[in-house]
C-alpha cells in the first residue's frame, strides 16, 4: 500500500467526503484520536487533483509576524507539499473545494495542535492519515501545520500577454505538406501518454512499433485528434500544448503554446463545417479557457470560469476546467466546470461576440464522454457520485442520474443491452459497481436516463471502462484498488450474457514484468476494434508495457516492451479518439 502511494504520488492529496463551499467553517467537534486512528484512506479516496507544476510558479508570499516563523527553506518545501498533496481538495487559495476551507480565519481559530492532530491522523470525513500513514514525517506534519497559519501564497494569474509569449509556430502552416508525406497507417497510429518522462511515444497499430518518441509538457495528461485525423494535441500538466502534424515525413510538433500553469484538457473543432479550425484547452490554474486558431495554436480569446456555484450559488474563486469535448451539433465546445458544477456550451461561430450556454449541472465534474449517437454528453460529478447528463442538440440538462461511489468513466462505453437497448456504462473508484445508463430515449424511453443494471466487478479503484461497437466484451480495470492482485488486472464482462459475471484477466502477469505493483491502465481498442491494449503502469525507475489483448479470445496477442516505454498511461488511438468511438 506504502509503495503504491509513492508510484503514485501524482494522484496523491486531500479528500474529504463533506463537501464546503468557500470560508465555512470546519466542523466544530474534534474527532477522538481513536477514532482517527482508525480511519484509513484509500489510493482511491486520495485520486483528486495534485497541482505538480504549481510550486515552481513566482507566487508571492506574504510576510506576517505573530505566527511560527517560517524560513525560505522551509516555506518553499511546505508550498510544494500544499500543491502537491494539499490544493486539489482544499483549492489553491485554501477557499475549499470538495476538502473544507483552510483560510487562516479557520486556522488560526484552530490552533497549531489541532492542525497537527488532523494532518497526522486524519479524519474520518476522508481527509488522510499523512503522519500515521508514514506519507508526512513527524517534521513535515508540524511544518505544514505551521504553513497553514500563514496566508496563502497567491500564483499568478496567465492571461493573453503571458500565453502569447510563449507561443511559438515552429513550422508555419505554409510550409507544411499539402499531402501526406509518410506511409504510416495513421487510423491505426496510438499516441502514449509516457507520464513521467514528459514525452509520447507514437506506435504503429500493426507493427506495434515505436514510430517516434515526442517531447512533451510535464507529464502528459490526454491526446485528442483533429476532425481531419492530421492534426494531434497532447496537453502536459504544466498546461503546454504540442500540435503534432501526423502528415510530415515523420511526426513533428509544428506549434507549441502554455495557456497557463495547471491543465489537463485539450479538443479541437469537429462540427461539419469547422472541421480543424479552432482547438480549445482549459486549465486548472489559473481557472480559464482559451480558445486557438486549431492550425497554429494562435490564442484567440481567454475566458475566465470564475463565478457562482450551480447549488448554493456563492462565489467560487478557482473553478477548474475538468473535460472538454467537441459538440456534432452545434459550433460549439462542451467545457465542463469542475467547482462550479457548471457546464458551458461555447459557441465558436463568432468569437468577438462569444455565445455561451450556461448549463447548471452538479459540482465537482471531472471526465465524460458521448453516448453512441454523439448527441448526449454524460459527465461524471464525481464527489457527488452522480453523472450529468447533457443534451448538445437542445443544450440542456437532460438528468442527474445517481449511480455509485465516485463514478469515473473516461469516456465511458456504449453498447447494446440484450434487454435494454443502447446503454453508456461507467465504473467507480469508490465501488466495485459498473452502472449501466440507458440512453435511448425513443425506443427504450422508460430506461433512458436511468441506471437499468448495476454490474458487480471485481473491486473499487477503477479509473476506465472499455467497449467497441464491434466487440461483445466490456473491460474494466482498477488501477487504484489497494490489492495488488487486482490492481494489476482486469474483468471483462460478455455483454450477450452480463448476468454470467465477469472473467479476470491477469495483465500485469501477461507482461512477464515480475517487479512493481503492475498497475493495469485504460484500455483502449485499435482501428478494428478487435484487439484491446492495456498500460502496465510501474514507477518510473521500474519496467513498464503495453500488454495487447485479442478481443475475441481473450488471449495474449503482444507485450509491447522498449525502455523507452517510461510509466505508460493513456492510450489513443487516432480513429477512436477522433470518431469518438468508445
Ligand atoms: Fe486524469 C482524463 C483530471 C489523474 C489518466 N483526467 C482526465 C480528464 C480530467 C482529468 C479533467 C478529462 C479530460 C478530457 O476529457 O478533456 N486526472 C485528472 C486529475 O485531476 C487527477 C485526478 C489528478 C491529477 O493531478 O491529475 C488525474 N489521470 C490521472 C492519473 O493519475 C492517470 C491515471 C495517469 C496519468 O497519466 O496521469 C490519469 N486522465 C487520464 C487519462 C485520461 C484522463 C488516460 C483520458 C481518458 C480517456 O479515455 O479519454
Amino acid at each position: 500500500m506504502k509503495r503504491a502511494l509513492t508510484a503514485l504520488a501524482v494522484v496523491a492529496s486531500f479528500a474529504a467526503a463533506d463537501i464546503v463551499a468557500a470560508d465555512t467553517a470546519f466542523a466544530a467537534d474534534k474527532p477522538s484520536k481513536e477514532t482517527v486512528e482508525k480511519h484509513k484512506t484509500t489510493p482511491g479516496e486520495r485520486y483528486e487533483p495534485s497541482l505538480d507544476v504549481m510550486p515552481g510558479d513566482d507566487s508571492e508570499r506574504i510576510e506576517e509576524a505573530g505566527v511560527p516563523a517560517l524560513n525560505d527553506k522551509e516555506f518553499a518545501r511546505a508550498k510544494t507539499i500544499y500543491f502537491q498533496r494539499c490544493a486539489g481538495c482544499h483549492g489553491v487559495l485554501r477557499k475549499g473545494a470538495t476538502g473544507k476551507a483552510l483560510t487562516t480565519k479557520i486556522t488560526r481559530e484552530l490552533g497549531l495542535e489541532y492542525l497537527t492532530d488532523f494532518i497526522n491522523f486524519g479524519s474520518p470525513a476522508g481527509m488522510p492519515n499523512w503522519g500515521t500513514s508514514g506519507d508526512f514525517t513527524p517534521d513535515d506534519v508540524t511544518l505544514m501545520a505551521k504553513y497553514l497559519l500563514h496566508e496563502p501564497p497567491q500564483p499568478p494569474e496567465f492571461g493573453l500577454k503571458e500565453i502569447k509569449g510563449t507561443w511559438k509556430v515552429i513550422v508555419p502552416v505554409a510550409d507544411r505538406p499539402t499531402k501526406k508525406q509518410n506511409e504510416l497507417d495513421l487510423d491505426n497510429l496510438f499516441s502514449v501518454t509516457l507520464r513521467d518522462s514528459g514525452e509520447i511515444a507514437l506506435i504503429d497499430g500493426d507493427s506495434k512499433k515505436i514510430v517516434k518518441i515526442l517531447k512533451s509538457g510535464y507529464a502528459v495528461h490526454i491526446s485528442r485528434v483533429s476532425a481531419s485525423g492530421r492534426y494531434l494535441f497532447i496537453i502536459g500538466r504544466d498546461a503546454k500544448i504540442n500540435l503534432i502534424d501526423l502528415w510530415m515525413k515523420e511526426p513533428t510538433t509544428v506549434a507549441v503554446i502554455k495557456i497557463g500553469m495547471e491543465a489537463r484538457s485539450v479538443e479541437t473543432s469537429k462540427m461539419k463545417g469547422w472541421e480543424d479550425k479552432y482547438a480549445i484547452a482549459g486549465s486548472y490554474w489559473p481557472p480559464q479557457y482559451v480558445i486557438m486558431d486549431g492550425f497554429t495554436l494562435e490564442p484567440i480569446k481567454v475566458v475566465s470560469t470564475r463565478g457562482m456555484t450551480v447549488d448554493t450559488q456563492e462565489f467560487h474563486p478557482e473553478p477548474r476546467v475538468a473535460s472538454i469535448v467537441a459538440s456534432h451539433y452545434h459550433p460549439e465546445f462542451v467545457v465542463t466546470v469542475k467547482e462550479t458544477g457548471k457546464i458551458l456550451m461555447v459557441n465558436y461561430e463568432d468569437i468577438k461576440n462569444l455565445k455561451v450556454t450556461t448549463i447548471d449541472a452538479e459540482r465537482f465534474l471531472h471526465d465524460g464522454g458521448f453516448d453512441s449517437t454523439g448527441r448526449y454528453f454524460l459527465v461524471a460529478a464525481n464527489a457527488r457520485d452522480t453523472i450529468a447528463v447533457v443534451d448538445t442538440k437542445e443544450n440542456k440538462l437532460v438528468k442527474l442520474v445517481k449511480t455509485g461511489v465516485k463514478p469515473h468513466p473516461g469516456r465511458g462505453a456504449n453498447f447494446v443491452h440484450p434487454k435494454f437497448g443502447p446503454v453508456w456504462a461507467t465504473s467507480h473508484l469508490g465501488d466495485e459497481t459498473i452502472a449501466l445508463i440507458g440512453t435511448d430515449p425513443k425506443k427504450h424511453p422508460k430506461q433512458a436516463w436511468n441506471v437499468v443494471q448495476s454490474l458487480e466487478g471485481q473491486g473499487g479503484g477503477s479509473l476506465f471502462i472499455k467497449t467497441h461497437p464491434k466487440s461483445k466484451n466490456l473491460w474494466v480495470d482498477t488501477p487504484l484498488n489497494p490489492e495488488a492482485e487486482l490492481a494489476s488486472s482486469v474483468a471483462v464482462f460478455d455483454i450477450s450474457n452480463l448476468d454470467k459475471g465477469y472473467e479476470v484477466i491477469p495483465i500485469g502477469e501477461m507482461s512477464g514484468i515480475s517487479e512493481g505493483v503492475r498497475r493495469v491502465v485504460q484500455g483502449e481498442y485499435n482501428k478494428a476494434g478487435d484487439e484491446i491494449w492495456f498500460s502496465v503502469w510501474n514507477a518510473k525507475d521500474q519496467e513498464s508495457a503495453i500488454v495487447v489483448i485479442d478481443d475475441k479470445t481473450r488471449k495474449l496477442k503482444a507485450v509491447i516492451k522498449d525502455k523507452r516505454l517510461i510509466t505508460p498511461t493513456g492510450k489513443f488511438n487516432v480513429y477512436n479518439t477522433k470518431n469518438d468511438v468508445y
